[in-house]
């Protein structure tokens, strides 16, 4: 008896031991994908999101706007999921309507759904997904009716009502991948210029050592909270200036984000007994006011990595690859100066997957692979429930909530898929993904 129970733990031992040795392939992840999708269809169809454990759905607003979807469909196509596409398809085209008397945050809707028709309409050709992304372009663009031409944060998308004037760079500057891609796919060049202007009327009010802060007032023009960081809040922006110059080969941007980068670098970049930090800092002093580092910040490797700076790039993703070991997962948020966890959950979030991503692509290092393999197996591990997957409530006890927001499956599990996959596997010298991974070609 005790032998055959000490054979048994030897054969367990052994065949766990093997499972963590076997390598994580694309095939994994798209079963994953599937594995959420098919939740999403049989407890949320037609709704925004499915909600994993109580295996019920989710709606944004008084309607659903098929977040989930219009989010997830390129995956889709990049994964080679074709039947899947073709339900998601139809579910978009019958039943999508921008025509609703609710307001929306512009930022949300324009990064999830006018990202995702675009990208969409890009794969498929059918002219159906550019003219629902026409009319939600309409719908969204009073929000740059501002005296200084920064946009509000929400909108009625049937009366084009504004509220909320008190707006941060994050959701003032992404808009222009979006909306200048919608204006050289339909000639209207409004498009283009009013989200321009305002990353531009952003930029001209950084401060004297080239920082900007978090809150701005878009009608007065005056910053009303002068914290600058990386992270949530300011994290796209810097992305967009980038990124913008990238597809569009606008020169005003690359000049933005070159004058940018190197205010971060010099005064919000940390380095700490040979770890690369980013924290928080006074934008007018340059002075550190904080050592909080999060999930979100782990965005940072990728858009450092496309910028040719590969080497804080990967010094920076050795960070957050510590931060996600800390636990097993990532924390939202610690304290680098002590290596404290800050704020406890982990709502599934992309950013260190998508800095891997790109740092697989720019230096082939199986490191980053490796990395993957980390990821998709504590995922799997802590996240997954019948529903789909599960956020943490908290990354110590493990304790989950109900809910898994769609840029799990536009995000993080693309950019997972595309990191344990071939390098060549992906057209990547041609696309620019907007910040929630939608690729966009440049076609014009
Ligand atoms: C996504 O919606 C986008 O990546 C956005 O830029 C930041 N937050 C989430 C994912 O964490």
């Amino acid at each position: 008896m005790k032998y055959t129970f000490l054979i048994a733990l030897i054969l367990v031992s052994g065949s766990l031991r093997a499972q963590q040795q076997t390598p994580v392939t694309p095939e994994m992840v798209k079963q994953e994908f599937l594995h959420c999708w098919n939740a999403y269809k049989k407890y949320a169809w037609g709704h925004d999101d499915v909600k994993p454990l109580t295996k019920s759905y989710r709606d944004w607003h008084k309607h659903s706007l098929l977040m989930t979807p219009v989010d997830a469909f390129d995956t889709m196509v990049l994964m080679g999921l074709k039947d899947e596409s073709k339900e998601a398809k139809e579910l978009i085209l019958d039943s999508l309507s921008f025509d609703r008397d609710m307001e929306v945050q512009s930022f949300e809707i324009t990064i999830r759904l006018l990202g995702g028709l675009l990208s969409a309409y890009q794969f498929d050709g059918d002219k159906r997904f550019l003219a629902l992304a026409d009319d939600l372009g309409k719908r969204l663009l009073p929000v740059y009716n501002t005296p200084t031409g920064m946009p509000y944060r929400f909108v009625n998308l049937q009366t084009g009502k504004l509220r909320d004037s008190l707006n941060n760079p994050a959701e003032i500057g992404t808009a222009l991948i979006e909306f200048g891609t919608l204006s050289k796919l339909t000639g209207k060049q409004e498009y283009y210029d009013k989200p321009k202007n305002a990353m531009v009327q952003l930029f001209n009010r950084r401060s004297k050592i080239g920082l900007v802060g978090s809150t701005i007032n878009v009608v007065t023009g005056e910053w009303t909270d002068t914290t600058s960081y990386i992270g949530g809040g300011i994290d796209s922006y810097y992305e967009y200036l980038l990124k913008s110059w990238r597809l569009f080969g606008d020169p005003d941007c690359k000049a933005m984000w070159d004058s940018t980068i190197a205010a971060v670098n010099t005064y919000v970049a940390d380095d700490r007994g040979g770890r690369l930090w980013y924290g928080e800092v006074g934008m007018n002093s340059g002075v550190r006011t904080g050592t909080e580092f999060g999930s979100l910040e782990a965005f940072f490797p990728a858009v450092l990595a496309l910028s040719g700076d590969m080497d804080r790039a990967q010094k920076l993703e050795a960070s957050c690859f510590t931060m996600w070991n800390l636990y097993g997962i990532e924390p939202e948020e610690i304290n680098y100066q002590t290596m404290t966890v800050t704020d406890s959950v982990y709502v599934l979030r992309p950013e260190i997957i998508e800095s891997a991503f790109y740092l697989k692509h720019f230096t082939h290092e199986k490191e980053y692979t490796q990395m993957g393999e980390t990821f998709y197996r504590n995922l799997v591990r802590y996240c997954r429930v019948d529903g789909g997957y599960a956020r943490l409530k908290n990354v110590v006890t493990r304790e989950q909530s109900d809910r898994q927001d769609s840029f799990f499956l536009a995000e993080t599990l693309k950019y997972l898929y595309l990191l344990v996959s071939q390098d060549n596997a992906f057209d990547f010298e041609h696309l620019t993904f907007n910040t929630e991974a939608h690729p966009i070609r440049r076609t014009w």
